[in-house]
C-alpha cells in the first residue's frame, strides 16, 4: 500500500528529469480514504517544490485524515529559493507523512521529520528506501562528496570491441538501448566527449525521447588539446550551439567558439580533473555523461573519476575492433572492480550497470 503510492511519487518525480538539477527529483501524493485526491511535483529548479505544487491542488485547507506521502523528506530550513514545505505541512494538518529517504541536504538531515513530529504528525521514512536513493542517486552523490557525478556510457558488442578498426561503429545496440541512453543524457548536466569522437562521428549530442518535449538540453562539452575542431559539427552549429563548451589547455588557440565558451585549464598532462570540476561548478554542471571515445573514458576510468558504467552490449561478435578501454594493468590483482552492480536486458541489448561508490 505504501509502496504503491510512493512508486507515485517517484513517476511524478521523474516528471522534473533535467529540469530541477541541482536539486532533487520529487513527487508527492495526497491520499485520504485510500485514495489519491491531489499530485505534485518540482517541475523546475528555483520553482515550487512537490508539496508546494501539490498544495494548489488542495481541495480545502484542513488536511485531517490525509496522508501525505512524498520521495523525499520535506525541507525546514530557509534563506533560500523557496519557502520551506515542513511548516505549510504543519499547518494544514496533514495527519500522516509517509517519506522514502531522509534529505541528505545537511541543512535539511532530518530537522523536517523533526518539525512534523514535534507537531504530532505520525512520520514513517524508509518506503523504498533503495529505490528513491537511485532515483535522485546524482543530488545524493553531491551531497554526500561535494563532487559531480560521472556516469560512463559505452556501447559494445559482446566481445567488448566499440567500432571496427577503421571507426566504423553505427548502430552496434538496439534501438530500445539507444533510447534508454537518452534518458541517461537528460539526468546529467552535461555529455563531454573527446575531440576525436567529434571528428569522426560528429555527434548531435542532444535528448531525443519521442514522448518528451525537451525544454532544457544538457551542455555538451568537447575535450581538445589541439583546439582543431571542424567548423561546420552540429554541435557548433545547430540551435543549441551556446550550450556548448571546449575544455583546452590555456594556450591552445580556439577559433571555432565564442571565448566565453572556453574552458581553459592550465595543464592537461596530468589532467587536472579538479580544476575542471570547479569550473564546470560555476556553470552550475553537478553531472557529466561520458559518451566518447575510448580515450576519454580510459583517462577517467584510470583516474578512478567515474561513479557510474552504463553499458549497453549487444548479442554480436565483432573480432577484430576498437576496445572499450585502452587500460594497460600491471597484475590480476589489479583489475577494476565495482561495488555494486545491475544487469537487466533492454531490447536485444544487455545492459549492465556497475557503481563505484
Ligand atoms: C527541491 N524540490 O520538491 C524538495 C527539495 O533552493 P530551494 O528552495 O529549491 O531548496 C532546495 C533544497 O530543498 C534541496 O537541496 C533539498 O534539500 C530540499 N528539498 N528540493 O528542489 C523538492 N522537496
Ligand atoms: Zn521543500
Amino acid at each position: 500500500m505504501h509502496e504503491s503510492f510512493m512508486r507515485r511519487c517517484f513517476e511524478l518525480a521523474l516528471k522534473g528529469a533535467g529540469m530541477v538539477s541541482p536539486n532533487p527529483m520529487v513527487g508527492a501524493v495526497l491520499v485520504k480514504n485510500g485514495k489519491i485526491i491531489a499530485e505534485g511535483f518540482h517541475a523546475k529548479h528555483g520553482g515550487p517544490h512537490a508539496e508546494a505544487a501539490l498544495s494548489q491542488n488542495y481541495i480545502d485547507n484542513n488536511l485531517s485524515g490525509c496522508d501525505l506521502y512524498i520521495n523525499l523528506e520535506p525541507c525546514s530550513h530557509t534563506k533560500k529559493l523557496t519557502p520551506p514545505c515542513a511548516p505549510e505541512i504543519v499547518a494544514r494538518q496533514v495527519s500522516r507523512v509517509i517519506i522514502s529517504n531522509i534529505d541528505p541536504n545537511p541543512q535539511v538531515a532530518g530537522n523536517g521529520v523533526k518539525m512534523l513530529e514535534a507537531a504530532g504528525i505520525e512520520v514513517i521514512t524508509g518506503v523504498l528506501e533503495h529505490e528513491g536513493e537511485k532515483l535522485n542517486e546524482i543530488f545524493f552523490h553531491r551531497m554526500r562528496t561535494q563532487k559531480p557525478f560521472i556516469t560512463l556510457k559505452a556501447a559494445a558488442t559482446l566481445d567488448g570491441k566499440t567500432a571496427l578498426s577503421n571507426g566504423e561503429s553505427k548502430w552496434i545496440t538496439s534501438p530500445e538501448a539507444r533510447l534508454d541512453a537518452h534518458h541517461g543524457r537528460l539526468l546529467h548536466d552535461a555529455i563531454l566527449i573527446g575531440a576525436e569522437t567529434l571528428r569522426r562521428d560528429n555527434p548531435a549530442l542532444t535528448v531525443r525521447l519521442p514522448e518528451l518535449k525537451i525544454e532544457k538540453q544538457p551542455y555538451r562539452l568537447i575535450l581538445t588539446a589541439s583546439g582543431k575542431l571542424p567548423k561546420e559539427a552540429q554541435v557548433l552549429t545547430d540551435e543549441h550551439h551556446h550550450r556548448t563548451f571546449v575544455i583546452t589547455h590555456v594556450d591552445t588557440t580556439i577559433d571555432v567558439l565564442p571565448p566565453q565558451q572556453v574552458i581553459r585549464l592550465s595543464t592537461l598532462r596530468p589532467f587536472p580533473f579538479e580544476e575542471l570540476y570547479q569550473k564546470l561548478a560555476e556553470l552550475g554542471i553537478h553531472s557529466l555523461w561520458l559518451e566518447g571515445g575510448s580515450n576519454l573514458h580510459t583517462l577517467f576510468l584510470a583516474h578512478k573519476q567515474v561513479s557510474k558504467l552504463q553499458l549497453y552490449l549487444a548479442p554480436k561478435i565483432m573480432g577484430q575492433g576498437l576496445n572499450l578501454f585502452d587500460l594497460k594493468l600491471p597484475d590480476i590483482a589489479s583489475l577494476i572492480e565495482f561495488q555494486s552492480t545491475e544487469v537487466t536486458t533492454i531490447g536485444s541489448d544487455i545492459k549492465f550497470t556497475g557503481k563505484f561508490l
